[in-house]
Formats: C-alpha cells, sequence, structure tokens
C-alpha cells in the first residue's frame, strides 16, 4: 500500500496552483513530476561539487565522477545489465535509438528487413527510416487491431531471414498498450535479427530486467521517471555495442589521437564524446532509488486501480471513446479519449483553465490517429502520485467542457 499523502508531499509542484485551481498534472506521459529528493540531488551537484568528470586529477573532479559512475551502477543495477559498461548515457530516448540507427548504417545492405510496430512515437518511426534511405533497407510495419494491440498473426508472417532488426515500444505512448515485447524478441532471435524496445512509456511504470527479456537493446529517459530532462540510457548487449561503431567523435571518446589515426576508447566511453549532463546522470541516479523505494509492484498495482476507477468514470460520459485495450491488465495508466463531435484541442484548453493538465493531438503517433481516422486524441496520463480524487475533478471538468462545447 503506498502512502500517497506522504508521497505527494514530496513534490513541490504538486501543491501549486494553476489558473487559481489546484494543480491535477495528468501529463505524465510528455514529462513526470520530480520529488525533492532529486531536486536536492541537483542542488547538492551544483553547490557542494560541480566539476568536469574523468579528467582532474583534483577532488571535485573525483568527487563528481564518482557520483556519476556511481548512477551508472545504480541504473545497471535496475535494470538487471550484465556489465556497468553496457549503459551508455545520453540526452535521452531519443538521442539513444539515433546511436542505434547509426551504427546500423555500416551493418545493413540493400534488401535487408527491418520491422517496426505500428504503435511507434514518431522517434521510433524517423531513424529508421533515414536508416532505409541510406541503406536500401525495406521498412516493414506490425499492423495493429481496434483495440491498439498488435496483430501478432501478422509479425509471423513479416519475419524472414531477410529482417535485421526489430523495434517496438514497451509501452504506447499513445494509447498505454503494453506490448507483448517477451515474445516478439523470442521471434526476433528465432529469425537471427536484433531486437531494440523504447522503453519510454514503461521504465514509469515497471521495472524491466534486460537480461530477462534478452533483448539486445533497451533505451528510456530519465525525465518520464522523476528525472531530469536531457539524460537517459542505451542499454546494449556488449557484442553488440563492441560491432557498432562510434556515433559522435570528440573528447573522453577516444584512446589515441593522432593526425593520421585515432583509436576508440573502451565501452561505455566510446559512445560517450564531450562533457555529459553531469549533474543530469547524478539526479537520474537519485530517481531511480526514489522510485525503487516506493516500490515498483506497489506502482503498478496503484496505477491499475487508477486506470480501472478512471476508466469506468470518463465512461459515464455520454459520447466518450477510450482508445487502446479493453483489458486493463494490458494497459498502462493511460486515459486516451475523445468526445464525438469535439475536437481534443477544446477539451484540453477548457481543463487546462480548470488546473488540469493532459496532453491534446497526435502525441507523436501520428500512423496511429490515421489508423483511427481522428486528428487526435485528449490523454490523461497518470502517474502513482495522482489520486482518485484527481480523477473526479478531471471528469468533472470534462463534463463542463462537454457542456460549453455542445
Ligand atoms: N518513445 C516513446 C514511446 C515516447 O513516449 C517518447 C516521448 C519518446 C520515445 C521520446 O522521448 P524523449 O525523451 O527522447 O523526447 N513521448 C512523449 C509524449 O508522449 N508526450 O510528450 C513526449
Amino acid at each position: 500500500m503506498l502512502d500517497i499523502q506522504k508521497i505527494r508531499s514530496q513534490f513541490p509542484i504538486l501543491s501549486e496552483q494553476i489558473n487559481g485551481k489546484p494543480l491535477v498534472y495528468f501529463d505524465n506521459g510528455a514529462t513526470s513530476q520530480k520529488p525533492q529528493a532529486v531536486i536536492d540531488s541537483i542542488v547538492d551537484y551544483y553547490s557542494k561539487y560541480n566539476a568536469n568528470i574523468h579528467r582532474g586529477v583534483h577532488t571535485l573532479s573525483q568527487l563528481a565522477t564518482d557520483a556519476y559512475e556511481q548512477a551508472r551502477i545504480k541504473i545497471q543495477k535496475h535494470f538487471n545489465a550484465k556489465e556497468t559498461y553496457e549503459i551508455i548515457f545520453t540526452s535521452g530516448t531519443t538521442e539513444s535509438i539515433n546511436l542505434v540507427a547509426n551504427g546500423f548504417e555500416s551493418i545493413l545492405v540493400k534488401g535487408d528487413e527491418i520491422i517496426v510496430s505500428a504503435l511507434e512515437h514518431h522517434s521510433n518511426i524517423v531513424p529508421w527510416q533515414m536508416l532505409c534511405e541510406k541503406t536500401g533497407a525495406v521498412l516493414k510495419v506490425i499492423p495493429m487491431n481496434i483495440h491498439g494491440e498488435l496483430i501478432m498473426e501478422e509479425y509471423d508472417k513479416l519475419l524472414t531471414n531477410k529482417t535485421k532488426l526489430v523495434f517496438c515500444n514497451h509501452i504506447s505512448n499513445a494509447l498505454g498498450t503494453i506490448n507483448p515485447i517477451e515474445k516478439i524478441i523470442k521471434k526476433a532471435h528465432d529469425v537471427g535479427a536484433a531486437v531494440l524496445i523504447d522503453g519510454a512509456q514503461a521504465c514509469p511504470h515497471l521495472r524491466p530486467d534486460v537480461q530477462a527479456l534478452n533483448v539486445d537493446f533497451y533505451v528510456t529517459s530519465a525525465h518520464k521517471m522523476c528525472g531530469p530532462t536531457g539524460v537517459g540510457i542505451l542499454y546494449g548487449k556488449q557484442e553488440w555495442l563492441r560491432k557498432l561503431p562510434p556515433y559522435k567523435g570528440g573528447g573522453e571518446m577516444i584512446a589515441t589521437v593522432t593526425f593520421e589515426k585515432t583509436t576508440y576508447a573502451d565501452l561505455p566511453h566510446k559512445f560517450e564524446a564531450g562533457t555529459p549532463n553531469i549533474c543530469g546522470g547524478i539526479a537520474f541516479g537519485a530517481a531511480i532509488d526514489y522510485m525503487n523505494d516506493i516500490g515498483f509492484d506497489d506502482i503498478e498495482a496503484y496505477e491499475n486501480e487508477l486506470l480501472t476507477y478512471g476508466t469506468k468514470k470518463l465512461l459515464e460520459i455520454e459520447g466518450v471513446i477510450i482508445y487502446g485495450p479493453n483489458d486493463l491488465s494490458k494497459k498502462a495508466s493511460v486515459l486516451s479519449f475523445n468526445i464525438n463531435g469535439i475536437h481534443p484541442y477544446d477539451i484540453g484548453t477548457i481543463i487546462d483553465k480548470l488546473g488540469v493538465a493532459v496532453r491534446t493531438g497526435h502525441h507523436c503517433a501520428q500512423p496511429i490517429m490515421d489508423f483511427y481516422k481522428i486528428p487526435g486524441t485528449i490523454r490523461a496520463s497518470l502517474a502513482f502520485y495522482n489520486t482518485k480524487e484527481e480523477i473526479d475533478i478531471f471528469v468533472e471538468a470534462v463534463k463542463k467542457a462537454k457542456i460549453m462545447l455542445s
């Protein structure tokens, strides 16, 4: 059982007023709020041991280096990576995906096939299209059904010995679908393809075990799981990380440099050119500690309770259509919906005036909106610090907006 009031008191922003009303923050899919422990880790770093890392002999630099590398170890343990150097710090999910796509440029040849799912965020579509343009590889798509679930029989048909890579998100940002990634990974491996899982929306809700999943690459952003913006990770199996060429050239990623030839540093530094987001990495570690102290089993159970309650309440409003799986055990705490005849943007704008923050639009997942033939949805994405009382306020706000717009 979570002590929600205690948890809420640890997030200063949750007691803010917006437009004269108490904030109801239901835009966690875009970014989560930050607990005091994470804010403190940022203030501590800049006020007590700010220095560049991996290069100074002086004490401050060593303190900063230790804290940064400790964060990498925390992240390794959290995801159960075998080796610490399999965790590469990046600026976030988008950069992690681009790093892998860039690396496969030298591996793929014309006619190779790569598979993405119909449920992807643009950041897991566009880099692969760019890769296909450069290499002559062909992009195939696993289709989805009306409930926003991938059609696995169609996936089976797409897999051949030409398939070199498969990409799929763990949880869809637009619908909340929890994808059957264990099966997706196993089937891809059966034809010799590598798999990248985009965990941006999964990591705030559950704890992935990359060894148990036997996944080749797993990527996420800190800011969706109580950490700061501008930092994330790429987990890669070491065999793959050794095979891929560096993504960016510069300081810190080299072993030796002459004007004739450069040799690269070992993992993880080969992929970490330049001064990284030191403070961000340290604060990511603090966020992981914070969430683990609360406990992912309790987070999952409580969020499912919120989802069940929110679904029931929202469906009491006439004309509401909720997208995504009907089976709520296959869905994260996302309520993506429309009201017959009303544009999602109009609802979002009115409920904002009532203190409720949601996202409206295509959620960077235009192919999903095209599938449903809609311009977008209203998305309420809930976190473990949200409450049933907030759902009541949100539902009342939607009702008011509906009356105003009808
Ligand atoms: N993948 C998924 C599944 C996402 O939901 C997002 C961001 C990204 C990748 C990109 O993450 P970034 O940290 O590199 O930007 N999703 C959203 C969203 O749903 N609303 O705002 C951002």
